[in-house]
């Protein structure tokens, strides 16, 4: 077994491919963290399934997913990469899981509780995600603020079960060292940018170069002419992330060289700055998606790596909480 801390993160297959946000604040630190940690990354298809996709549709795209995980970094030699249905034993752990968690307690989850209710599939999200978490015994999830209180339930979840029936789970803590940089969409800077939402304001990782520039320069800016970071300057502030991000340059370092100029020539150089950084991505996204066998050969590949682990474990879970072993 590795002795390097083992690393859990998982993203949905949803939408028309993934977007900025999704490379700002998970893919590129997941393709950081590959040599120093025991990663396990994981397409969450049956997560997805809480918003009821077209069926052709989610299959293609958890394929496609994977082609723009490995053109973003993400190796799987160095890692596990697998999707999450393929493991079985995820959803088998998230019902015992559930057997163990208070109606209340979920109810209190203000995710499910923003998204005005829904399916009781929606309602068990945050279990089957603790059970995706505490398969694989994982030491640190690299998560963003909005998870902070799943992670705590799975923590919650994890010490009740070991209390009841002896140490089973490790404890998982959240991957520190992740930058918190939260994307906007361009046309509502208030709210996040997302696979869901779409339209002109959602910059797609797989977008070409004209596509791009044009949602940047018609990205909603702010009154005033001043490119710098401020409260009341909600479309500003995110084009200098972004562009920070982009090219590795600070934030005030970035407000000093645009101080005098005009939002032209602003996002004439976001635009560029994305173009640029997801020119290499989408060359390597052609090569990967003209060879789907090869995708399923890594899925296949991960899965199988994943399920030892997991079949592990679940067969300590099964033997603790008293199922009867098959013959
Ligand atoms: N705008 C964002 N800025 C920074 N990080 C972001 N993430 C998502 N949007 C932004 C991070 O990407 C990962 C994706 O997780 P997910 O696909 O499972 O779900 P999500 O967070 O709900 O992402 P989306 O794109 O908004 O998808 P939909 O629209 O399908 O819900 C997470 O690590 C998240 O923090």
């Amino acid at each position: 077994m590795s002795s390097r801390p083992r690393v859990l993160s998982g993203i949905r297959p949803t939408g028309e491919s993934f977007q900025l946000g999704n490379y700002v604040g998970a893919v590129r630190h997941w393709a950081a963290m590959q040599d120093e940690n025991d990663c396990f990354f994981f397409l969450a298809d049956l997560h997805a399934l809480t918003e009821t996709p077209e069926p052709a549709k989610l299959r293609g795209r958890t394929r496609q997913a994977v082609a723009e995980l490995l053109a973003m970094g993400v190796d799987p030699v160095r890692s596990t990469v697998f999707a999450q249905s393929h493991v079985a034993e995820h959803p088998e752990l998230a019902w015992v899981l559930g057997c163990l968690t208070g109606f209340g307690e979920a109810s209190r989850m203000t995710q499910f509780k923003e998204k005005g209710g829904g399916s009781v599939g929606l309602f068990y999200y945050p279990v089957l995600q603790a059970a995706d978490i505490l398969i694989y015994q994982a030491n640190a999830v690299p998560i963003g603020e909005d998870q902070r209180q799943h992670l705590e339930l799975t923590r919650d979840l994890a010490q009740r079960f070991n209390a009841r029936y002896g140490d089973t789970f490790v404890l998982p803590a959240a991957y520190e060292g992740r930058a918190g940089e939260r994307i906007k969409d361009l046309q509502d800077p208030t709210r996040k940018m997302s696979k869901s939402i779409g339209g002109t304001g959602t910059i797609w990782v797989l977008d070409d170069p004209k596509t791009v520039t044009k949602k940047v320069r018609s990205a909603v800016t702010d009154t005033g002419r001043e490119v710098r970071v401020a409260d009341d300057k909600p479309g500003i502030t995110n084009l200098l992330t972004i562009l920070s991000v982009c090219t590795g340059k600070a934030v005030p370092e970035l407000e000093d060289a645009y101080a005098g100029k005009g939002y032209g020539d602003f996002k004439a150089d976001v635009a560029e700055a994305v173009v640029e950084l997801f020119a290499p991505v989408r060359e390597r996204y052609a090569g990967f998606i003209d060879d789907p066998a090869e995708l399923d050969r890594v899925l296949a590949a991960g899965a199988a790596r994943a399920r030892e682990v997991a079949v592990r474990t679940m067969t300590t879970v099964r033997e603790r909480v008293g199922l009867l072993a098959p013959t």
